[in-house]
């Protein structure tokens, strides 16, 4: 899809799919992560698809999708989706070249027959719960299959605006709304708006699906929503911002450019006292 397609169908739709936008060997990276620390749980080796429905047994699915998220964020699993050049690109377009994303969502796994809405969404804008409105959602599945329920969305509810909403749901929804559920393979993607009303599409099939939804803002403008419970880690820089890290402090003083002996910062060739002329042709 064109950048300028792109731009026109989130603007519009507030949400777009990304067809195979991540590569097929960065989720295996995260299919074996998660195979190893559910086999680690249960000691013995085990596919993670039916290795979480049995570990159940012992532990309740919000620890379970916690802690597996953490294992890989730890490994750096969201980062190598985050900078796929087909993901990065778009979220450039939409957001600019400083990027950080929310460190401390849960892996989403839909299994059949669970009904609790903790886990199978109603509809709801991430917006409510403690996104800013210049946050960028990017939900994407590490496992799936046809009959596993994706996401549904209602195209274009981003234009109603923050919608009245109670326990979890909203108030009215216009009966004038369509509802579209994108067919999702492992690879594709989709990114959407804060305001866009999604929930969760019930699944079919005896074994989990697993998606993760991602966080994502530009670390420079100011976050409307509740930035003050969860982290959010730089993974994109523009030369600016570089600059700005470089000098670390917010008077933007030489306390580690010049003069410094120390090896740490690796910024010693700056030296203070000797200044290199360089000849440029
Ligand atoms: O994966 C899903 O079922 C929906 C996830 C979602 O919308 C959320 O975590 O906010
Ligand atoms: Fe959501």
């Amino acid at each position: 899809m064109e950048l300028k397609s792109f731009e026109d169908e989130f603007s519009e739709k507030g949400f777009v799919v990304l067809r195979n936008c991540i590569d097929v060997g960065v989720l295996e990276g995260g299919k074996s992560i998660l195979s190893r620390e559910i086999s680690k749980r249960l000691g013995r080796e085990v596919d993670f698809r039916n290795g979480f429905l049995e570990s159940l047994e012992s532990c309740t699915q919000h620890d379970l999708q916690q802690s597996l998220y953490n294992e890989l964020n730890h490994n750096g699993f969201p980062l190598e989706v985050l900078r796929s050049p087909k993901v990065l690109e778009r979220l450039l377009c939409l957001l600019g070249p400083d990027l950080s994303y929310m460190e401390s969502p849960e892996l989403a796994v839909n299994v059949k027959d669970v009904k609790e809405d903790y886990y199978v969404k109603k509809w709801h804008q991430e917006f409510w719960s403690g996104s800013g409105i210049n946050t960028v959602l990017f939900w994407f599945p590490i496992s799936i299959e046809k009959d596993m329920g994706g996401v549904e969305f209602i195209p274009g509810s981003h234009h109603w605006g923050h919608i009245p909403h109670r326990n979890r749901e909203p108030i009215e929804i216009p009966g004038s709304a369509e509802f579209v559920t994108p067919q999702i393979a492992e690879g594709d993607g989709i990114m959407f708006h804060s305001l866009t009303l999604h929930r969760t599409v019930a699944n079919q099939n005896p074994l989990p699906r697993f998606a993760l939804p991602l966080s994502i803002k530009n670390f420079y403008v100011p976050d409307t929503g509740v930035p003050y419970f969860g982290t959010w880690r730089p993974f994109n820089f523009s030369p600016l911002a570089n600059i700005h890290k470089k000098l670390g402090n917010p008077a933007f003083s030489p306390f580690r450019t010049l003069g410094s002996t120390r090896s740490d910062t690796g910024l010693d060739n700056l030296s203070g006292s000797t200044p290199n002329h360089v000849i440029i042709d």
